[in-house]
């Protein structure tokens, strides 16, 4: 395995092949497997283009002995960045397949993240777009390059400038014949999810993702007829392989690429192509509701809605069946791995109250105290390990020795329950929690009180700094009617339970609550508000 990453023990690793978990199977396999069932079927749409899955396996194999020839060698990290566009599949399979590891990033990333992913991973070759939405990619490239002398080659899709290669012009065989694969070593990175630091590198094998996106795929129904939207950026775990992206394309069916998830775009492209699953997170989700209550386009393909990477309220969730004609399939999940889906036989009332169960019987999970399991039914901090869920994060041992326990479980952060019927509940994140003068408050209680307000149609509590208190409740809010004053507010809560500490010190109304580029709340703008910085 790559120097650098953690590999599952080696009694582990047997157990999981010999069950079959891991196949022994490189990842890009699933795209020549398809082509050879169906060379015609189509893989991907993106606008007014349609590429078969022949067409697209052998892009693919030209790509890859393109990079080749430019110097791309097995094991070389490749820094991806581009938007929802069919070259991100045809070029993160070519660099799987001629061995390369994907370092996938986000069209929304700048030079902070851009330098810092490139330094981390050790990337000697960089992929992007000229430019996108007005920003000017190769500047951006230029500059990187300048200040990272392992940064060997520059990739553009569309224009070259100075010694940029042109992805266009990479010219290969689609005869050539890659390097043999190890399916136990990395195939590409994922980024984590924080809200609140830099991102670190999740390395995920073929092994184990190619179990993640079978067994989502089974989960879900998949088969060869489903066309599956992707509407969230594609390097999104949730986008690329739950099942996402990898898995439609595993299982034959189509992929259409969306460039952006309003509804106004998305709801006519469902009506389109005939779109029967996507995946949301939760504020997307609020705009195509209150969208779909007016628009004329024919949603009846629509079978699935896949809800997750944040908290999905109970009164949003109960709307989605109504409003969008079709199943919902609450997502807690990961880029480290653990995957938690509602079930498609699972009442009403649990697919609205519950983020479901892991999706393989190989996943362990343990709801603890420090180490210690908490009584069944009580909250706790879920920990989790399993045959797709890390065993560490590249290059970051200090880090690594926090957020894995001596027995190699992921210390999610995350607060759980567990429901008498087995299904989780999300209650909150560890850190996400506001010391009131000396009171814990866990920020995610505190927003479902709020929520529970009618008047309110979104809510985010962060602590800011206080002198008296150390912190203070501080209630961002979105109103949905006329604006309720603190003391009602207040009052509110108190009717439904509240104790007096967890009640809003504050309350300040904003037009939205601004997020991350992966749809979750930003708390670290919404406390810039106080240093008077806009967010
Ligand atoms: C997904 O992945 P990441 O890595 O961007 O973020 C993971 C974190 C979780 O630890 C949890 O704090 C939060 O996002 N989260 C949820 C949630 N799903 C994720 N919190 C509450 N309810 C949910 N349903 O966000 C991700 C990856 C794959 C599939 C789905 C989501």
């Amino acid at each position: 395995m790559l120097a650098g990453c953690t590999p599952w023990p080696e009694d582990t690793a047997a157990r999981y092949r010999r069950l079959g978990i891991w196949r022994g199977e490189a990842l890009d396999t699933v795209l020549t497997r398809s082509a050879e069932r169906d060379r015609d079927a189509i893989a991907l749409v993106h606008d007014e283009r349609r590429i078969s899955f022949g067409d697209l396996d052998a892009w693919v194999t030209r790509l890859a002995a393109g990079f080749a020839r430019e110097g791309v060698l097995p094991g070389d990290r490749v820094l991806v960045q581009l938007p929802n566009i069919p070259e991100f599949v045809a070029i993160v399979f070519a660099l799987v397949r001629a061995g390369a590891i994907p370092v996938f990033s986000l069209i929304a990333h700048r030079h902070t993240e851009i330098s810092h992913l490139v330094r981390l991973s050790g990337a000697t070759h960089y992929v992007f777009p000229d430019a996108h939405r007005g920003y000017d990619h190769r500047g951006l490239a230029a500059r990187i390059k300048d200040e990272n002398s392992e940064l060997r080659t520059l990739f553009v899709i569309g224009e070259p400038v100075d010694s940029m290669t042109a992805v266009a012009d990479l010219a290969g065989e689609d005869t050539w014949t890659p390097p043999p694969a190890d399916p136990s070593d990395i195939a590409f990175f994922l980024l984590s999810g924080g809200t609140t630091a830099l991102p670190k590198l999740v390395p995920r094998t073929h092994d184990d993702y190619l179990f993640q996106i079978t067994q989502a795929g089974i989960l879900c129904g998949l088969t060869d007829k489903d066309v599956y939207l992707a509407v969230l950026p594609i390097e999104f775990n949730f986008a690329w392989g739950c099942p996402g992206v990898v898995g439609t394309l595993a299982v034959g069916g189509t992929v259409v690429l969306a460039d952006t998830p309003n509804p106004m775009a998305c709801l006519p492209l469902i009506e389109r192509e005939w779109v029967s699953i996507t995946s949301l997170v939760p504020s997307v989700l609020t705009l195509w509701l209150e969208t779909a209550e007016w628009t004329p386009a024919d949603l009846t393909s629509l079978r699935l809605v896949q809800i997750g990477g944040a908290k999905l309220a109970p009164e949003l969730a109960a709307r989605v069946m109504p409003a969008l004609g079709c199943d919902l399939q609450q997502v807690f999940g990961m880029a480290e791995g653990l995957l938690c889906f509602n079930r498609a036989d699972d009442p009403a009332e649990v697919k609205v109250n519950t983020q479901g169960k892991p999706i393989s019987f190989a996943d362990e999970i343990r709801i603890v105290d420090g180490l210690e399991p908490v009584p069944l039914g009580e909250v706790g901090e879920l920990i989790t390990c399993g045959p797709y869920t890390i065993r560490g994060y590249y290059r970051v041992p200090e880090h690594n020795a926090r957020a894995f326990t001596s027995d190699g479980f992921y210390r999610t952060g995350d607060l759980a329950r567990l429901t008498p019927r087995g299904d989780l509940v999300i209650e909150g994140r560890i850190k996400d929690v506001i010391i009131r003068g000396g009171d814990k408050v866990n920020a995610a209680e505190v927003e479902d009180y709020l929520l529970a307000h009618p008047a309110i149609a979104a809510a985010a509590a962060v602590g800011l700094p206080d002198e008296l208190l150390g912190e203070r409740i501080c209630a961002f809010i979105v109103p949905s009617g006329p604006t309720p004053a603190l003391a009602e507010l207040r009052s509110a809560m108190h009717a439904r339970g509240a104790a007096d500490y967890k009640l809003p010190d504050e309350v300040r109304v904003v037009g939205e609550l601004p997020l991350t580029p992966l749809g979750k709340v930003d708390k670290k703008a919404l406390a810039r508000v106080e240093e008077g910085v806009p967010s």
